[in-house]
């Protein structure tokens, strides 16, 4: 079962369930217009299947734009999850090689601000890369759905679009390699009702192209990931506090070549196994 968020031909933003692969129904007859109250809602899963049920008016997947799947929640992101990226990062990194190390091993897990809700890009929008950056890489990743009370309550689709020269120049610049115009996509559905153990048994797989030529594609598995989902929700809520739940990106395992950088214009999938598939094109800004 997946929720999403799309526009109707009025413009109106609306939720939809989707319980196959090429049509949603419009939840507003069922009393639901917002995500919020259905993620917070205990018995989630079993309420969507009774919904699913009821005669709702039902459309075409293809018809409809979607909207990134959030409403009011702050994204934040762990980082060096994967054996992958901690050595990527060593390697482009000055002098913050073992900060990378470090926290591959520490109990606490790097965690950091990535959006505003009202900044996050939707399916099918540009994606951005600094126009003072020279090596920009799309990051694939799991983004947990977590609601007030930080319990996990779906699963969508993440880019953590960031620019590694900033980053690697000095690891203080982080904010500024991670958090700019355009930086992070999420969608197009949330999965609700699976559990860690399915979700890691997804695999996660990025291609890029550039005028209709595939010049990157790659391929991680969510079982790769170090910690456990619990553990990075339990860190992202201490002493914290998220009224309107939170999504935590849960880090990278796929990384192009050094020799990589995105180009204006390139296309950027990113498809994992229960969710769906992310598409934006790349724009500079
Ligand atoms: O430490 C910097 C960021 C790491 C990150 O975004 C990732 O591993 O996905
Ligand atoms: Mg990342």
């Amino acid at each position: 079962m997946k929720l999403c968020r799309f526009r109707n031909k009025h413009q109106e933003i609306r939720i939809g369930l989707v319980s196959d692969d090429s049509s949603l129904v419009d939840l507003t007859p069922a009393g639901f217009t917002r995500l919020q109250p259905l993620l917070e809602s205990a018995g989630l899963a079993p309420q969507l299947n009774r919904i699913a049920q009821m005669k709702l008016p039902r459309m075409a997947l293809s018809d409809v734009p979607l909207c990134a799947p959030i409403e009011q929640q702050e994204v934040w992101a762990a980082g060096v999850t994967y054996l992958r990226s901690k050595t990527a990062r060593m390697e482009e990194s000055n002098f913050s090689a073992r900060a990378y190390d470090q926290v591959y091993e520490a109990a606490r897990p790097e965690l950091f601000f990535k959006s505003l809700p009202e900044k996050v890009v939707s399916p099918e929008e540009p994606i951005g890369v600094r126009g003072d950056s020279r090596w920009s890489v799309p990051e694939p990743e799991l983004a947990l759905v977590l609601n007030s009370g930080g319990t996990l309550v779906g699963f969508t689709v993440g880019n953590d679009v960031s620019s590694r020269d900033i980053e690697g120049e000095n690891l203080l610049y982080l904010p500024q390699a991670k958090i700019y115009r355009r930086s992070c996509a999420l969608g197009p559905f949330i999965t609700i009702g699976a559990t860690e153990t399915e979700a890691r048994a997804w695999a996660i797989r990025l291609v890029i192209r550039r005028q209709g030529t595939m010049v990157f594609t790659g391929q991680a598995s969510v079982g790769q990931i170090k910690r456990s989902f619990q553990e990075l929700a339990e860190f992202l809520f201490r002493s914290q506090d998220f009224p309107h739940g939170a999504v935590l990106l849960t880090g990278t395992g796929i990384v192009p070549p050094d020799s990589f950088t995105l180009h204006a214009g390139d296309v950027v999938e990113i498809e994992i196994d229960g969710i769906g598939l992310l598409r934006n094109t790349v724009t500079k800004v």
